[in-house]
């Protein structure tokens, strides 16, 4: 899972980043910051395979990781209106989501490129920003069907009439307002919009960036900011970017010492990770050995075989069964033959549909 960090200049982004991936990139108040991205690659806590590991003690142990991007100096282009250019569209087309950070701290040592800090207006303005770029994306694909149209063969014909009414029904929408990612489309639209890489159909996670001294407040102003911003397929989560980086430095037992005198919950990469796999609608499963735990990301909906696929093609093309245990089932029990004799591994077929908290093990044939 791949993840853009967006927002206007100075919103906190690189804080965030750093607070996500434990890092130590720079962050300024003032002047440009470099034109590269930072990447960072996370693991996925999960107590799950946490338990499940310390059952095996596996020689290898292999959470789910996902990967952020923090879009760095390109974010200018967002604020002045000047359309998001190809590098900056390239890194965010490639994004499966995008966290927008909106500023809500008030902190005067940090100029705001507008002067004023206004969350709502930071919202709309990048969201006309996504908005515009996929409109243009839009309109060049419309531009290219009218060309291919005059020389099409009728045949090829009528598929490209029906993605030209498509198409233009979707930019009709984005014009009215309506992020792509809140229509309502069929498997085979679905699939074609993929392609286009359109940014406001992607799962969105705003994260207002809340002031030090907000903290107290800061349930409160997430509930408020919610009521105000949630939409469908996206979320709002409140954080004090700030805070969380310097917790995120340091030793996990001094922060979480340090959290707890706070009275604050669970570790900010802990919720936006959580957040986003549901955003997207990802779920895992795990397989576990004396080799190796290990958690594998799927879409709901996964049917074994294809869910076989992410641990290796192979499995995929001599699938014959899968022995599915649930992790807690498999816990209680200590050991896969103990869950074996007391009937709680199934035995499921091509059809199955792989749960979250799955534990496989797939039967193959060799080709
Ligand atoms: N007080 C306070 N300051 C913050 C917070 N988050 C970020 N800042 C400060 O705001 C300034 C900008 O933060 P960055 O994380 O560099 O912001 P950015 O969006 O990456 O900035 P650019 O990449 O230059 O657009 C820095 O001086 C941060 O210390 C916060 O929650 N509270
Ligand atoms: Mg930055």
């Amino acid at each position: 899972m791949d993840s853009a960090i967006i927002g206007l200049e100075k919103s906190g982004k690189t804080t965030v980043f750093n607070a996500l991936t434990r890092g130590h990139a720079e962050t300024t108040a003032f002047g440009r910051t470099g034109l590269e991205p930072n990447i960072g690659v996370v693991k996925v806590p999960d107590a799950r395979l946490d338990q499940l590991a310390a059952l095996d003690k596996p020689q290898k142990f292999t959470p789910a990781e996902v990967r952020y991007t923090d879009i760095g100096g390109a974010a200018t282009g967002l604020s002045k209106g000047e359309g998001i250019g190809g590098p900056l569209l390239n890194v965010l087309g490639r994004a499966d989501a995008l966290i927008h950070v909106v500023r809500a701290f008030p902190d005067p040592s940090v100029p705001h490129v507008y002067g004023s800090v206004d969350p709502a207006r930071d919202i709309n303005t990048v969201n006309l920003e996504l908005a515009y770029s996929d409109a243009a994306i839009i309109e060049r694909r419309l531009e290219r069907i009218a060309v291919s149209l005059k020389a099409a063969r009728p045949a090829e014909r009528e598929a490209a009439a029906q993605e030209q009414e498509w198409l233009q029904e979707l930019k009709a929408q984005l014009e009215e307002g309506v992020p792509l990612r809140e229509l309502k489309l069929a498997e085979a639209q679905q699939t074609a919009l993929a392609s286009y890489a359109l940014l406001t159909a992607k799962p969105l996670l705003l994260l207002i960036n809340i002031g030090e001294e907000q903290l107290s407040e800061a349930p409160a102003l997430e509930a408020h900011y919610r009521q105000e911003f949630l939409r469908p397929k996206a979320e709002v989560l409140a954080l004090c970017g700030k805070l969380e980086m310097e917790l995120a430095q340091m030793e996990p037992a001094e922060a979480a010492e340090l959290r707890e005198g706070l009275g604050l919950q669970e570790p900010a990469t802990d919720r936006v990770v959580r957040v986003s796999y549901d955003l997207l609608g990802y779920i895992s499963f795990f397989t576990t050995g004396p080799d190796e735990t290990r958690a594998w990301t799927i879409g709901r909906h996964t049917p074994a075989p294809l869910a076989a696929r992410k641990i290796h093609t192979d499995l995929e093309k001599g699938f014959i069964r899968a022995e599915v245990v649930g992790w807690q089932d498999l816990l209680a029990c200590g050991a896969w033959a103990e869950a074996r004799k007391r009937g709680l591994l199934r035995t499921e077929g091509k059809t199955y549909v792989v749960q979250d908290g799955d534990v496989l093990h797939i039967l193959f044939s060799r080709p």
